[in-house]
């Protein structure tokens, strides 16, 4: 029995180390050097190949290195009847916090609008934004969405939270999908924390920013689907939004040409908000290959029909 690890963009050679060092009794190849693809019962993967796990008769799990499952639900390719699991983990939603506090203490402090002044040698102050000033929306309440509102509203932040289903979470007013412009109405920043799937493509658009007040932010950590860019720019333009955190792109890495590079009123990371730590990863892929070889269900399984 045996687990592929698989990925265009990442190297594996320290995860298999972890897993090894966690039982060494599994044999754990890194693709594309695979000694028996009949042994392959799982397969951790992140950014692979279409047409890649067609030839594994075997495989039981496929386990992704993330949490999102988008890449690896369009690849119509892979088998419907193996079962595909995303990575939960609480590391991910503490790092996930990080990145959104850092955020908001630079919407707070007028980071956008400092920096742009900067490079123009212009002085001018704007007044600090109190905490309980920001009116914060949470979209997707799930691993890291319930930390990071929760998190947030014990630190004095006024949270509001969206999600398919209505959660009930301390001191955070959760609204379910039906309400989402109810919800969008009372945030001067909303921060998208989304799975991508067919119903989250293109929900960050003009109709959503035009429901919130005026100015306000948000923060895309979801997928850079859920952004329709050029809603975002005539926002800007129009001033219906002060400005934008991104993290996710629906090009990754993001063009060189793209828009988003020149504006002052957008701050770009690369996809780094919360990154998979090995050690974690390592330990829940262990933890999962060990319930299937004594055949109970792997824990974090998605629903392919919610594509999540
Ligand atoms: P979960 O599956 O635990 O949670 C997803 C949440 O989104 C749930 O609350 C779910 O609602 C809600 N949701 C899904 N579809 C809809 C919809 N159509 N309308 C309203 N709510 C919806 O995922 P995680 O919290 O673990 O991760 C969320 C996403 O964060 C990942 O899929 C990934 O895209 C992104 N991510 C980004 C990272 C980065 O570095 N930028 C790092 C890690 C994750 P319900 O509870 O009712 O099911
Ligand atoms: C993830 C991510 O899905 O890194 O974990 O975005």
């Amino acid at each position: 029995m045996a687990i592929v690890l698989i990925s265009t963009n990442k190297n594996f050679l320290e995860l298999k180390e972890h897993i090894q060092g966690l039982d060494s009794n599994i044999q754990v190849d890194i693709w594309p050097r695979i000694t028996s693809k009949q042994a392959v019962r799982m397969s951790v993967c992140w950014n692979i190949p279409e047409h890649t796990l067609t030839s594994y008769p075997n495989l039981q799990l496929i386990q992704s290195y993330g949490a999102g499952v988008s890449k690896l639900l369009e690849d119509c390719s892979i088998p419907s009847h193996i079962p595909i699991a995303r990575m939960s983990l609480d590391s991910l939603a503490t790092d996930m916090l990080e990145y959104i506090e850092w955020a908001l203490m630079d919407i707070r402090h007028n980071g956008l609008f400092y920096r742009a002044n900067q490079l123009e040698g212009y002085w001018e102050c704007k007044d600090t934004v109190r905490r309980k000033a920001l009116k914060v929306g949470i979209m997707g309440l799930g691993n890291i969405g319930q930390h990071v509102s929760v998190s947030l509203a014990k630190q004095g932040y006024t949270i509001l939270g969206w999600s398919r289903s209505k959660k009930d979470l301390p001191n955070v007013n959760c609204y379910e999908q039906e309400e989402l412009y109810t919800f969008t109405r009372q945030c001067n920043v909303v921060v998208c924390l989304l799975p991508s799937t067919i119903e989250t493509k293109g929900l960050l658009d003009l109709e959503l920013f035009k429901s919130m007040p005026k100015p306000s932010f948000i923060i895309n950590a979801g997928r850079g689907a859920q952004l329709v860019d050029e809603d975002l720019i005539y926002a800007l333009d129009t001033q219906q939004l002060q400005g934008a955190y991104l993290d996710v792109f629906n090009e990754e890495p993001l063009n060189h040409d793209h828009h988003f590079w020149s504006r002052k009123e957008i701050m770009i990371s690369p996809h780094i908000a919360a990154q998979t730590r090995v050690s974690d990863a390592a330990s829940l892929i262990v933890d999962n290959y060990h319930r299937i070889s004594s055949g109970m269900p792997a824990q974090f399984l998605i629903d392919r029909k919610k594509g999540y």
